[in-house]
């Protein structure tokens, strides 16, 4: 049985991974932040299966920040792979919070790397969570694992640190440490405040009466979106690899903000009618077809209750999109596109999940829980 270690077990990739380690036979590891009120709510749901389960997860207090407390988990658990998940990982909060940002996402790589050197696990594979905010302004279309760097954001800055440490120590100490470029990947597990789930969210609350707007930054942001658990079984093909390397994972499709705005309201039978410009700019419902909603939420217990309340409450010409430019960024990523064929011919990897099936099943999951729960 291999054992693996996981930092960053509680966010949407570190859940999708333990389940995937899990259902290998892995016995897996988890480092766990304190924090004053619950954060397990993403793998809370695996201690209701004790066949997954079955006494092969373990959580350890830890922080990426705290060398000691590294060093001591490292030599207690001895992991066969390692998957550094752990990271501020909003790019917008990072111009907030630029040094703490450092400290995780660079340094805390670099701890990571110097605790494995220090315990000497000589046979140990680690993963780190790159990312396509590596190109920035992109110096190339599409992007692929030859592209030069252009970070645009102190998160990209840090995560440039992490890969190049990574770098160094494969070639200086011959530690088998891969970089896993990921662009963009999103699920119904994925945090609330990034943009993709924020749209989500909001439309099925706006949906069910309870937000009247949804109020975004850029529309015209481009990104390569992909379905979160391909990408968490992409991280685990890295690791199997025969040697250290660094992989590109990417739908080699792009599209913009308003594209996943526009598609996720139709897919509630919503159109879209966009007036204004740039800060004034607003989306306005031109049209409500409610066969399509009734579609969508056909397997809902609640539906009649929804439909009635769902005709009344919105009305063609009503602005549920705003823009508000204090979601824009100093300096922003305006395109990215992923070439990930690399990863198809070494590792056997290619993304499934297209973009409207994904916007379709995080708008589906999203109203269920408005249903289901009344929030
Ligand atoms: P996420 O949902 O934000 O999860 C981040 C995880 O890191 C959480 O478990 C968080 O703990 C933990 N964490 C934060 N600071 C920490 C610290 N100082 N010490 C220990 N743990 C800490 O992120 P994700 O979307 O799953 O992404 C996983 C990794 O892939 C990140 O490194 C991200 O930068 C990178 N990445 C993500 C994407 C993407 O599109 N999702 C693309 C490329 C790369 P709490 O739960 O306590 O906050
Ligand atoms: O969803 P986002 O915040 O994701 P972003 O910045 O692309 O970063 C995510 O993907 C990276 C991989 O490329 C990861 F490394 C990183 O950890 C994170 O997971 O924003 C996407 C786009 C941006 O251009 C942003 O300006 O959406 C634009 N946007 C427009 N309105 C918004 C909003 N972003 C957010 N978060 N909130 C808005 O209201």
């Amino acid at each position: 049985m291999k054992t693996a270690l996981i930092t960053g077990i509680t966010g949407q990739d570190g859940s999708y991974l333990t389940e995937i380690l899990l259902k290998k036979g892995y016995r897996v590891h988890g480092i766990i932040r304190r924090s004053s009120s619950f954060n397990t709510g993403r793998i809370d749901h695996l201690y209701e299966n004790p066949d997954l389960l079955n006494k092969k997860l373990f959580l350890h207090y830890g922080d990426l920040v705290d060398t000691s407390n590294l060093n001591r988990l490292l030599e207690k658990i001895e992991p066969d792979e390692i998957y550094n998940l752990a990271a501020q990982s909003h790019v917008k909060v990072s111009f907030q919070i630029p040094d703490y940002t450092a400290q995780v996402d660079a340094l805390g790589t670099l701890r990571f790397l110097d605790a494995i050197r220090e315990v000497g696990l000589k046979q140990v594979k680690f993963y780190q969570a790159s990312t396509s905010e590596l190109y920035g302004k992109v110096q190339e279309v599409p992007q692929n694992e030859k592209t030069p760097f252009y970070p645009r954001s102190p998160y990209g800055v840090a995560k440039l640190y992490g890969y190049w440490i990574i770098v160094n120590y494969r070639e200086a100490y011959n530690i088998f440490a891969s970089n896993g470029i990921l662009f963009n990947h999103e699920s119904p597990r994925r945090g609330e405040t990034f943009v993709s789930r924020k749209i989500t969210r909001a439309a099925s609350r706006i949906a069910a009466g309870l937000q009247k707007e949804l109020t975004l930054g850029n529309l015209n942001a481009k990104r390569d979106w992909g379905y979160a658990p391909e990408y968490c079984e992409g991280m685990w093909r890295i690791l199997q690899h025969k040697k250290a390397d660094d992989f590109v994972l990417a739908t080699g499709e792009t599209h913009t903000v308003r594209e996943f705005t526009e598609l996720t309201f139709q897919q509630i039978g919503i159109e879209l009618l966009w007036k204004g410009k740039a800060e004034n700019e607003k989306g306005y419902i031109k049209s409500i077809d409610l066969d399509k909603a009734k579609k969508l939420i056909s397997y809902s217990k609640n539906k009649k209750v929804y439909i009635r309340d769902f005709t009344s409450r919105l009305k063609k010409g009503e602005a549920i999109v705003a823009v508000d430019p204090n979601y824009y960024r100093p300096t922003e990523v305006d395109l990215l596109i992923g070439d990930a064929e690399k990863a198809r011919k070494i590792l056997g990897w290619k993304a499934k999940t297209r973009f409207e099936d994904l916007v379709t099943l995080m708008i589906k999951a999203d109203l269920e829980k408005v249903l289901k729960r009344g929030f």
